[in-house]
C-alpha cells in the first residue's frame, strides 16, 4: 500500500511539472512532441530526416534523452539545430523535471520542440513531459505484434511511425497486420510509414508536423 501511495505522489509531482513545461511551450506558441520507441527503432534518424526538411522553414529545437552518452545530441548538432542532451544515468525514461531543467538551454521563441525519449517501449509511456502530442516509432524489425504486447504507449500516442519500410522485402513483417493491430489498440492513431534510408514517407510526416506547428501558432 505504501508503495502505491509513493508512486502516486511521484506521478502527481511529475504531472504538475509537466503542466508547467506545457505552459512554457504554449506561451511561445511552440508545438512540443514526445518521440518514443524502442532502442534503435530510428528515432534519431527520423529527427535527422525531419531537420533536413524543416530546419530552414521553422525554428526547431531538440531535447535528447539517453541513458548514457551524448551521441544523439552530437548527431542533431551536426544539423546546426539547438539541442540539449539529458543523460539519465540508468533511468529508463525521461521525467518532466529532467525536461524542465533542459529548457533554459534552448533559444526562444520556438515553433517546434521535439523531445527524443529514452529508447524503451514501456516505461516512458507513464510520464507526461509537457508535450502536446506523443509520437511512437515502431520499426519493421521489431515484429508486427508490438502494439498488442505494449499497448499503453500506442494508446497514449497521437501518431505511429512505422519505420524501416525499406527492409520489408527481406523480413517477415506484415505491415498491414501491424497497422491493424495498432488501430485496434487506438482507433484514433494516425499512421505514417517511413524509411530513413530511402526517404519514403518523410514528406508526408513533415507535412503533418508543419500543419500542427501552424495550428499551435494560431491557437
Ligand atoms: N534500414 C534502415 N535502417 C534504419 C532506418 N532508420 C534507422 N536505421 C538504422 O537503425 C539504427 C538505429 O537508428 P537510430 O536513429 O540511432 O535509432 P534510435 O531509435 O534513435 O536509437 P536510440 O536512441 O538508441 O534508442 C541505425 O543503424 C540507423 O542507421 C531505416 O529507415 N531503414
Ligand atoms: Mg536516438
Amino acid at each position: 500500500m505504501a508503495i502505491i501511495t509513493v508512486e502516486r505522489a511521484v506521478l502527481k509531482k511529475n504531472d504538475d511539472i509537466a503542466a508547467e513545461n506545457r505552459g512554457f511551450f504554449s506561451e511561445q506558441s511552440a508545438f512540443a512532441i514526445n518521440l518514443l520507441g524502442s532502442a534503435g527503432c530510428g528515432k534519431t534518424s527520423i529527427l535527422e530526416r525531419t531537420l533536413e526538411a524543416l530546419k530552414n522553414k521553422i525554428r526547431v529545437a531538440v531535447i535528447e534523452g539517453d541513458v548514457q552518452t551524448d551521441n544523439d545530441a552530437r548527431r542533431i548538432a551536426a544539423y546546426d539545430v539547438p539541442v540539449a542532451q539529458i543523460v539519465t544515468n540508468g533511468l529508463c525514461h525521461l521525467e518532466a523535471g529532467l525536461v524542465q531543467r533542459a529548457l533554459p538551454e534552448l533559444p526562444t521563441p520556438l515553433d517546434l520542440c521535439i523531445i527524443e525519449n529514452v529508447g524503451n517501449l514501456v516505461c516512458p509511456a507513464g510520464y507526461d513531459l509537457g508535450e502536446h502530442v506523443k509520437v511512437t516509432v515502431l520499426s519493421t524489425t521489431e515484429g508486427e505484434d508490438k502494439p498488442l504486447k505494449y499497448p499503453a504507449v500506442f494508446r497514449k500516442s497521437r501518431v505511429l511511425i512505422i519505420n524501416k519500410t525499406d527492409l520489408l522485402p527481406y523480413i517477415p513483417f506484415d505491415i498491414e497486420r501491424c497497422h491493424e493491430y495498432a488501430l485496434r489498440v487506438n482507433p484514433e492513431l494516425l499512421v505514417f510509414r517511413t524509411s530513413c534510408t530511402t526517404g519514403d514517407g518523410i514528406d508526408e510526416w513533415c507535412r503533418w508536423l508543419l500543419a500542427n506547428v501552424e495550428n499551435q501558432r494560431s491557437s
